[in-house]
């Protein structure tokens, strides 16, 4: 018969198999342990399947098999091939470039320079440059798995609610809202952004509140570390980045807080909110006006006879809508500021 002299066809779990278990062999090279057990969690799965998977459909249902793996799964059956393989193999170096750089602390110059150093993973950089390293990084290396996890939407409502009850204790009119991708309303989260503010309240006041819901958040075992601190040389910050862990849940997340006087909340909610590619744009357009949008508020750019240090007149801070007006445009929910 005709089809006898085609080739047999691999079975197509088979094949799926051997793509699955390249990626995971790849990010375990490269000690991305959490992405290559996901991996080997998929293929597991797949081993214990008793029918050809064929479709998008079948796949999707078994366990430890996401929409992202599916897709790739459904890639292989039709095209024998896996082009996200085809990347991760092909440049090493962008691969140990983006593990150093997802270390908290570390940017490409230093993932630069480690790599031309000969190192090439997370165990080589404890191992040669542990003492070197600043404490942010340290934290960075500890909680690395931690952080490159995404943080469910429920989770982050939880921070919520944990933050703002920790800071009505502390004073029952200040207010906490979540900003960046959460306020955009993503379902997944990177980090969880706080804004505390309050009615009528000057700048060091609110200092002050952080300060001390940063010491009671420290003291309930919330807040784990602080990465850019509240405190420095005895100054007060505005801002906090820290890593925080709700008790009974199973990651330690990037949480960033920032304090902002009432007067200036429309300009922080903007900035805050992002995304940042929106700001970028928002930015560039208040400039082609002659005017300056930052998150302090949009100011009109008047000359003052030095070049160097034009006056800033505010035209508006307060009010969010208000400076969509003022830059002629329309306002934008947050869910429709992701660029
Ligand atoms: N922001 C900005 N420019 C930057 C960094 C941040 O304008 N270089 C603003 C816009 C961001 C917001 O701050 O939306 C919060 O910053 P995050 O880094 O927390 O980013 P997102 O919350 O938007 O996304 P993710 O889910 O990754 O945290
Ligand atoms: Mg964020
Ligand atoms: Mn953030």
């Amino acid at each position: 018969k005709l089809e006898s002299q085609e080739k047999p066809e691999v079975p197509p779990n088979q094949r799926i198999l051997h793509f699955l278990k390249l990626m995971s062999d790849e990010y375990e090279k490269t000690n991305q342990t959490w992405k290559s057990q996901s991996y080997r969690k998929a293929i597991e799965s797949i081993k214990n399947t008793a029918f050809n998977i064929r479709t998008y459909e079948q796949a999707i249902k078994l366990p430890h098999v996401g929409k992202s793996l599916a897709s790739k799964i459904v890639e292989i059956l039709q095209t024998n091939s896996l082009k996200q393989l085809q990347t991760v193999q092909r440049d090493p170096k962008l691969i140990v470039l983006a593990i150093f750089e997802k270390i908290f602390g570390v940017g490409t110059h230093t993932a630069e320079k480690w790599y031309y150093e000969g190192l090439r993973t997370l165990e080589d950089v404890k191992a040669e440059k542990y003492m070197g390293l600043s404490d942010l990084q340290k934290y960075g290396l500890q909680y690395y798995d931690d952080w490159s996890q995404r943080i469910p939407r429920v989770e982050g409502e939880k921070h919520d609610q944990y933050v703002r009850m920790a800071c009505h204790k502390i004073d029952p009119q200040a207010e906490v809202h979540i900003m960046g991708s959460y306020r955009r309303g993503a379902a997944t989260m990177g980090d969880i952004d706080f804004i505390i503010t309050k009615k009528e309240t000057k700048i060091l006041e609110l200092k002050g509140i952080l300060r001390r819901l940063v010491a009671d958040l420290e003291k309930s075992g919330y807040i784990k570390c602080q990465l850019r601190g509240v405190e420095k040389r005895g100054e007060i910050k505005s801002k906090l980045f820290c890593g925080a862990q709700l008790a009974n849940y199973p990651f330690c997340r990037r949480v960033d807080f920032l304090v902002v006087p009432s007067d200036e909340i429309g300009a922080a909610f903007l900035y805050f909110t992002g995304n940042t590619t929106f700001n970028r744009h928002m930015r560039q357009r208040a400039i082609d006006m002659g005017l300056k949008l930052s998150n302090s508020g949009l100011y009109r750019v008047e000359d003052s006879g030095d070049p160097n240090t034009p006056r800033e007149v505010l035209l508006e801070s307060k009010d969010e809508r208000t400076i969509f007006k003022l830059l002629n445009m329309e306002w934008r929910d947050p869910v429709e500021r992701n660029f």
